[in-house]
């Protein structure tokens, strides 16, 4: 069955077109500094907001119908949102496709069963990879939606939990391993706490690393040769999440040792939960050789959660392309970790969230490409930071002066030398003449 099928296939047409259907920016083939906007982009569809989330919030239910013609929370159902995603795909040009579990199918009563419905849907999901090329950018497994996770899944009080989420990241990775996924998630779902009254930490977290060891030691034994990832987030659901964002996601791998096989996961609205930018966590990342992949959403500065919308601010698309670009780009990709807003309630409205998206990043990269020509931000750098290539500079860079050295050479001074300005108005003009100036 056609779900989609009054909704067209999407191409480029160009900025002048008023064809809502249609890319103004994302035109597949384009080369930008040595590769096509398809290889730098390669977009994901997240199978959860796209095909499950209905509007659904705090106040009210759902206004969306996700059902694609079949009972929901049943096998047809979920075979049903399988066809509607391929198809959904395929109109759009998206490759990839990210999962939880769970958004593949009903949970049943036991995991016994569930991991059962889970076979069955992967070899339907199979065929249709293999009938229509799209590949799987990463699985995870979801260990926040059933109450036996409300005191977290690695971090749980309880064994048995710690023992259900590990089962449920063993089925993820078996699933992610089965359908060539270049990635496998951990986002801290609950894995957090709201009190520390009640919370023992240490062992919390030295619990985790567990789980993380021995995901990394089975996805090795059965092949996975992708990457793990982190994906911080702050808050939401727990108070405090332990993967608070990537500096402290970072110390957390190194020192337990999970750093070789770990990379960040970085999401945009979980990066301005943490009261960073998009851009800061993507080049903590990156300078710690840690940029993995990305769930490209916005959030809203007026709103304190995480609203998880399209992306269309081509100044955080913009600056995300230039860290992505001078990091030598993602391992792997970019995951629409994005929903419609409640009252676009439509087909329409999914086709249109994916196309202001892949836009917006596609227009992101062409400017972040100009940037880097340009140059002038990067010169502006290297000669700011200049003094540390020759004499104390250098010295102090390579280790060899001793604090009473350069107490020696600071008493000599007298006067130091005017550090300079930072110039970050005409910067800021800078990147301006890039997005706008002709
Ligand atoms: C939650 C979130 C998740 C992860 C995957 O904020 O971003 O959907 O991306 O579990
Ligand atoms: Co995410």
């Amino acid at each position: 069955m056609e779900h989609f099928k009054h909704l067209p296939k999407v191409s480029y047409e160009g900025v002048k077109t008023r064809n809502p259907y249609a890319f103004r920016y994302y035109d597949e083939n384009r080369m930008i500094l040595g590769k096509t906007m398809k290889e730098h982009l390669p977009f994901a569809m997240a199978w959860w907001h796209n095909l499950g989330a209905g509007g659904r919030d705090m106040f009210g239910d759902e206004t969306a119908d996700k059902s694609f013609g079949a009972l929901k929370k049943t096998m047809d159902g979920a075979k049903a949102k399988a066809d509607a995603g391929f198809e959904f795909m395929e109109k759009l040009g998206v490759d990839y496709f990210c999962f939880h579990d769970l958004d593949l199918v009903p949970e049943a009563e036991t995991l016994a069963e569930t991991n059962d419905r889970l076979d069955e849907i992967a070899e339907y999901i199979e065929l249709k990879m293999k009938e229509t090329g799209k590949k799987c950018l990463w699985g995870t497994a979801n260990l926040f939606n059933n109450p036996r996770f409300m005191n977290g899944a690695g971090s749980s009080n309880c064994p048995d939990i710690f023992c259900f989420a590990a089962a449920q990241i063993k089925k993820a990775l078996d699933l992610t391993v089965r359908f060539g996924g270049r990635g496998y998630v951990f986002w801290g779902g609950r894995e957090g706490y709201e009190t520390l009254l009640n919370t023992d930490m240490k062992l919390e977290l030295d619990n985790i690393a567990i789980l993380m060891k021995l995901a990394v030691d089975y996805g090795r034994s059965i092949g996975f040769t992708g990457d793990f990832y982190i994906e911080p987030k702050p808050k939401e659901p727990m108070k405090h999440q332990y993967d608070f964002d990537a500096a402290t996601a970072i110390g957390f791998l190194r020192a337990h040792k999970l750093d070789k096989d770990f990379k960040l996961n970085i999401e945009a609205n979980h990066a301005t939960l943490a009261g960073h930018t998009f851009n800061h966590e993507l080049r903590v990342s990156a300078i710690n050789g840690m940029l993995g992949s990305i769930d490209a959403n916005q959030g809203d500065t007026l709103l304190g959660w995480d609203t998880d919308e399209f992306p269309f601010d081509i100044y955080e698309t913009t600056l995300c392309l230039y860290e992505v670009l001078k990091a030598g780009g993602l391992t792997g990709g970019f995951n629409f970790d994005a929903k419609n807003r409640r009252p676009s309630n439509t087909p329409e409205d999914m086709f249109e969230g994916y196309i202001l998206g892949m836009d917006s990043f596609a227009l992101g990269l062409l400017k972040a490409s100009q940037l880097i020509e340009d140059g002038r931000i990067e010169n502006f750098i290297k000669e700011r930071y200049s003094g540390w290539t020759s004499g104390i500079g250098a010295e102090i860079r390579s280790g060899n002066a001793t604090l009473k050295a350069i107490s020696d050479y600071a008493v000599s001074l007298g006067t130091p030398k005017d550090p300079g300005s930072g110039r970050q108005e005409h910067l800021e003009r800078v990147l301006n003449d890039v997005l706008f100036g002709g």
